[in-house]
C-alpha cells in the first residue's frame, strides 16, 4: 500500500520555504529570492521515495494584506492549509521567534493540522544560538517534533523528508511517476524571468514586477524562442528595469536566458518586453488570468 498526501508550508516571508521545497524535490520548482514575498501562488513540488508521496504545498509567507495581490495571496494560505494533511511550519535560525510567528502556530493549530517544525538558515548561527532557538520552537507547538536544516547546504533535509513521509495516509500516488510540479510550463519560465528580476532590483520594485510568457516556439531544432513581458506599474520603474544604455535588461536577459536553457534543455532565444501596466497589482479580473486567486 502506498502512502501520500499534502503537507502545506507555512512561515514569514523569506525563511527559506522555497527554497527546501526545491532541495525536497530535487529540482528548481519555486524561485528564491532575499527579498519577503517573493512567492505568489501555491506551487507544488512532489517528493517521491520509495512507496510515499509528499505533495509540498510551498505557499507565500504570511503577511498582512496590503493590496488585491497580497490579500489574494493571503486568501491562497488559508485556503491550502484547509485542503492539507499536514503543515510544516519553518522558522529561521537566524531570526527571533516573534508575533508572527505565534500567530502563524495559532493558525496551523486552529486547522486541525499536525504541526512539524523547521529551523532553517542553520548555517547562519552558533551553536548555542541554535540550541536556544530549538528550546523556543518546541514551546511554539508542544506536539511538534522539531527539525535544524540548512535548506542551502541540505543539511537535515534528508530526515526531515522522511518524517514527512511517514506521516502521510495512506494513499494512491496522485502524481506521474516523474512529475516533479504541477505548475504549466508557462508560470514556470515566467516565475524564472521574475526571479532574475528581483534578485537586481531593490526597494518596492520587486513588489511591483509581474511576467507573463506569451509564447514558447519549439519549432527550430535546438532553439526555444521565448517571449515573455516584463510588466512594472510605473514608467520610472520601467526606467529602471532597462537601465542606463538597456545595461539592467540585458544582464536580467542573459540570468534568466541560462535558467530557462537549463529548464528547457536546449538553447533558448529570451525576447523580452517591459511594459507599463498602471495598478495590475489591484485589478481582479488580471489576477485571475495570472492564475493569483
Ligand atoms: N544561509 C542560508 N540561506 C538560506 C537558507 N535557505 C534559504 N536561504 C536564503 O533565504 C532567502 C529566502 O529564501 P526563499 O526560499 O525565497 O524564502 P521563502 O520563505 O520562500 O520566501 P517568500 O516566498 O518570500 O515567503 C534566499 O536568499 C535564500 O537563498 C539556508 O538554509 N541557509
Ligand atoms: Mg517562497
Amino acid at each position: 500500500m502506498t502512502r501520500g498526501g499534502f503537507v502545506a508550508l507555512a512561515g514569514r516571508p523569506n525563511v527559506g520555504k522555497s527554497t527546501l521545497v526545491n532541495a525536497l524535490v530535487g529540482e528548481k520548482v519555486a524561485i528564491v529570492s532575499d527579498r519577503p514575498q517573493t512567492t505568489r501562488r501555491a506551487i507544488r513540488g512532489v517528493l517521491r521515495t520509495g512507496d510515499s508521496e509528499v505533495v509540498l504545498v510551498d505557499l507565500p509567507g504570511f503577511q498582512r494584506p496590503r493590496d488585491e495581490l497580497t490579500t489574494r495571496m493571503a486568501r491562497r494560505v488559508q485556503h491550502e492549509l484547509e485542503g492539507a494533511d499536514a503543515a510544516l511550519l519553518m522558522l529561521a535560525a537566524d531570526q527571533e521567534l516573534g508575533p508572527g510567528d505565534r500567530f502563524i502556530a495559532s493558525t496551523l493549530a486552529g486547522a486541525g493540522l499536525a504541526v512539524t517544525i523547521a529551523v532553517n538558515k542553520v548555517d547562519r548561527v552558533s551553536r548555542p544560538q541554535l540550541a536556544a532557538l530549538l528550546v523556543r520552537a518546541s514551546e511554539l507547538v508542544p506536539d511538534a517534533q522539531v527539525f535544524p536544516i540548512s535548506a542551502r547546504t541540505g543539511s537535515g533535509v534528508r530526515a526531515l523528508g522522511e518524517h514527512l513521509a511517514a506521516m502521510m495516509p495512506s494513499a494512491p500516488f496522485m502524481f506521474e511517476d516523474d512529475a516533479t510540479t504541477d505548475q504549466p510550463r508557462e508560470v514556470l519560465l515566467a516565475e524564472l524571468i521574475r526571479e532574475a528580476v528581483i534578485r537586481r532590483t531593490f526597494d518596492e520594485l520587486p513588489h511591483a514586477v509581474e511576467v507573463v510568457v506569451e509564447e514558447i516556439d519549439r519549432s527550430r531544432r535546438q532553439l526555444a524562442v521565448v517571449r515573455a513581458l516584463i510588466w512594472v506599474e510605473s514608467d520610472s520603474q520601467k526606467g529602471i528595469v532597462i537601465g542606463a544604455h538597456g545595461r539592467m535588461i540585458k544582464a536580467i536577459g542573459t540570468a534568466a536566458r541560462r535558467e530557462l536553457e537549463r529548464e528547457l534543455a536546449t538553447h533558448v532565444h529570451l525576447d523580452l518586453t517591459v511594459r507599463v501596466r498602471r495598478d495590475w497589482r489591484g485589478d481582479e479580473a488580471l489576477l485571475d488570468r495570472l492564475g493569483i486567486t
